[in-house]
């Protein structure tokens, strides 16, 4: 009897700037290259440390560290620059451009990472090695940079696969690999496991993939609830999400910084959000939504999570009336000095999922896509190329530092 067809396991590929904010200033500076630079908060400020050059890395330097203790660690030939958004979001495009030349399947997720579905590329391309260096190549002819690229049947595996050479890595993870490929891995790079469910787990003795693997779904079911159970199942065995949907309705778009020590400075607080709100603002306006409703998170030592939102008055996808938004919800709580572990914001409640997006350069939005605004965007993004982030901001003004 012949065997019953097996059904097509798919081919995505995630794709993941090496160092992005720090590849950009070496790749602009080549006095830079080859040295620790961090991008982030200027020392001697209160402010944390965006991104990291590779060099900075080895110094055990990363996002989210506040810039004090960074310079403590760093030796004195490190180089510090404030963040250009603008010129970041505009290689951020081109590459995106570049990824749709390969497949037209393409899925943004955040301003320097994108599945694409690559299933269709194996009899035009090769096998998923050559298409995965093919895209490398490609991202660094266009714009000069290195990307770390996976390649596996679904979005879990090839997310995990990019991670695992950075930088400059390419890995592929074919199907009857992935039980060993997951093995070893520590349980809480499943999606779904949370600050709640990790402890229960740990609990049970479990530290690896393979060890809930070992596990029974009723035990699963039992201690991380049944939609949670059978998701960390099927995950720990390589089944999850194969869907690339360059269109998919979000439900909200939203960015997160948990610190590796607790904050309670209000500076650093302040510009983690105003981060978080460029790139919210970045992705909605790239991925055309205007929304209304902000959602401000903020999680307090050690597990204590509050959300809060606010309605606008006018959808926006503006990064200062996002940030705005959030900071306002922040403070009208008793809050204030109290040590916070996570920091975010959100936005949701859309009003429209295509046509154009405005700007809001005094708060007041122009109801209709309008070319004057759009120029007004790029010249403000052209002062802050030239000037810096803070030469000139939309919106709300910026809070006088004390
Ligand atoms: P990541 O892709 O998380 O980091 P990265 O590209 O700098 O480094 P790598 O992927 O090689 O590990 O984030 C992309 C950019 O987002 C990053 O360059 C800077 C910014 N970012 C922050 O500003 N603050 C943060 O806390 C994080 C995680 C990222
Ligand atoms: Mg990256």
């Amino acid at each position: 009897m012949p065997e019953p067809d097996l059904p097509m396991s798919r081919l995505i590929l995630h794709v993941d700037l090496d160092a992005f904010y720090a590849s950009v200033e070496q790749r602009d500076h080549p006095e830079w290259r080859g040295r620790p630079l961090v991008v982030g908060a200027e020392p001697g400020q209160r402010g944390v440390v965006a991104t990291c050059s590779y060099e900075a890395r080895r110094f055990g330097v990363h996002s989210a560290m506040p810039i004090a203790q960074a310079v403590r660690r760093l030796p004195p030939e490190t180089i510090y620059v404030r963040p250009s958004m603008a010129r970041y979001a505009k290689v951020s495009q081109q590459v995106m451009g570049v990824l749709e030349t390969v497949s037209p399947v393409v899925e943004r997720v955040s301003i320097d990472e994108a599945y694409l579905d690559v299933s269709g590329l194996t009899s035009l391309v090769g096998p998923p090695a050559i298409i995965g260096a093919q895209v490398k190549a490609r991202i660094r002819q266009a714009v000069g940079l290195t990307a770390s690229v996976g390649i596996g049947p679904n979005r879990l595996i090839a997310k995990l696969a990019s991670d695992v050479q950075k930088p400059d890595g390419l890995t592929v993870v074919p199907p009857e690999q992935v039980g060993d490929f997951l093995a070893p891995m520590p349980f809480t790079v499943l999606r779904g496991i949370g600050v709640k469910t990790a402890p229960r787990l740990e609990r049970l003795g479990v530290k690896t993939i393979g060890d809930v693997r070992q596990l029974p779904l009723e035990t699963l079911r039992q201690h991380l609830g049944a939609r949670t159970g059978i998701q960390v199942y099927q995950q720990a065995r390589g089944l999850a999400d194969d869907r690339i949907d360059p269109a998919r309705p979000r439900q909200s778009i939203s960015r997160e910084t948990t610190f590796p020590e607790d904050v309670s400075d209000p500076r650093i607080l302040e510009e983690t959000l105003r981060w978080a709100a460029q790139e919210v603002g970045s992705i909605a306006r790239q991925t055309r939504h205007l929304g209304r409703v902000v959602t401000l998170k903020i999680r307090f030592h050690p597990f204590e999570t509050h959300t809060r939102s606010r309605t606008l008055k006018v959808p926006t996808a503006d990064d200062a009336a996002l940030f705005g938004a959030a900071w306002s919800l922040f403070a009208a709580e008793p809050w204030s000095g109290r040590p916070v572990r996570l920091i975010g914001l959100g936005i949701s409640g859309w009003s429209a999922t295509d046509g154009g997006v405005q700007m809001d350069l005094f708060e007041t939005a122009a109801p209709e896509p309008c070319p004057e605004h759009d120029r007004l965007a790029a010249t403000l993004d052209a002062i802050r190329n030239r000037f810096g982030a803070d030469a000139i901001q939309r919106g709300l003004s910026r809070r006088s530092p004390g």
